[in-house]
């Protein structure tokens, strides 16, 4: 009989370990935070399943710190995630989409205690469509109770876990804490997350580009001639490259990772002066560059590697190309052009 899959609590316990054998004194506390988010994640799965027939679709009114008009579900995905945070007395402060401010948690501190910077239902347009939507999440060190100001939480290399769940037809769950990409899936009847994605590794290069075109009007130059490139059909490199879609970062990072290509949101430079991005650094872009590097693959700007930005705002904004790394490595070079 073929052996069962790996619990997310099993596979956290062997990540865990090993990293306690190395430097990785907070280990334990962040193994328990990524696991409090999977079952916060199966609950926020069974929501969504519900949302229609519970009347949680639609607006709760008014627009959140970075802009967006908040969704019903965007406000008790906050809630959820926060008071699941709390219970684990490890996380110091939650720093979160619907929050202007990092939330304080009293109950927790000490040497090893942590920071979770998440969005915890990103892509809510997709709600009312019945699309996929996600949970992004990045746990980092706390220095002190609560971090003193963005900057000391200092770039994306120093992130000690970045995940994200997808609710799609399946609803999975994709960590990382720095040894490798993994990925699980959901059993909606014990409420588990199997392994099912073990080591993901990105392919060198991908087939598929995903980016809102509709933007164009408005790109870096390099960008613009970067996906005129890909659109251009050229056998022996594998182009033109189809483009793929879905207005959840989620799903289409997701498609990334296991089948390669890019996925770009870069930033609007109708004034080169001040170029304005739109997916926030600290629980959008960095978490994933984190993911996408710990998968083989790279996450850029276009003029800088993703993990090497300091936010200076908790909401700060930060431009993405992320992908296969021969993929992410051609864009950059069109942007040096
Ligand atoms: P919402 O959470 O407001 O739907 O935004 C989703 C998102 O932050 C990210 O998940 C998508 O990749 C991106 O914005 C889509 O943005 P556009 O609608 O401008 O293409």
């Amino acid at each position: 009989m073929a052996e069962s899959p790996m619990t997310l609590s099993e596979h956290l316990a062997r990540q865990q370990a090993s990293l306690s054998a190395g430097s990785g004194a907070s280990a334990p506390n962040v193994a328990t935070v990524v696991g409090r988010i999977g079952r916060v994640a199966a609950v926020i799965a069974q929501e969504l399943a519900h949302a229609a027939l519970r009347d949680q679709l639609g607006y709760a009114g008014g627009s959140n710190v970075t802009g967006d008009q908040v969704k019903k579900l965007d406000v008790w995905g906050h809630e959820i995630m926060v008071a699941a945070l709390r219970e684990t007395r490890v996380c110091a402060a939650v720093v979160s989409e619907e929050a202007p401010e990092p939330i304080e948690i009293e109950e927790a501190g000490g040497a090893n205690a942590l920071v979770v910077c998440t969005d915890p239902v990103d892509g809510s347009s997709n709600l009312d469509v019945n699309g996929s939507v996600g949970t992004i999440f990045a746990v980092r060190a706390s220095e002190g109770k609560t971090p003193a100001g963005p900057a000391a939480l200092g770039p994306g290399t120093r992130q000690l876990a970045a995940g994200y769940v997808m609710y799609g037809p399946a609803t999975t769950m994709v960590y990382t804490l720095g040894q490798g990409t993994h990925g699980f899936t959901l059993n909606p009847e014990s409420g588990e997350f199997l392994l099912t994605h073990p080591d993901i590794r990105i392919p060198r290069r991908g087939k598929t580009y995903g980016i809102n075109e509709g933007n164009v009007h408005s790109w870096h130059p390099g960008q613009r001639a970067f996906v005129e490139h890909l659109k251009t059909p050229d056998k022996p490199t594998g182009r033109p490259y189809s483009l793929r879609y879905s207005g959840a970062m989620v799903a289409d990072v997701h498609r990334t990772l296991l089948d390669g290509g890019l996925f770009m949101y870069p930033a609007d430079w109708s004034d080169p002066k001040k170029p304005k991005a739109k997916l926030r650094l600290l629980y959008e872009v960095a978490p994933m560059g984190m993911l996408v590097e710990q998968a083989g693959g790279r996450a850029s700007t276009g003029l800088e590697r993703v993990l090497d930005l300091v936010a200076t705002d908790y909401h700060q904004r930060a431009a993405v190309i992320l992908g296969s790394p021969e993929d992410v490595a051609m864009a950059d070079e069109f942007y040096r052009r």
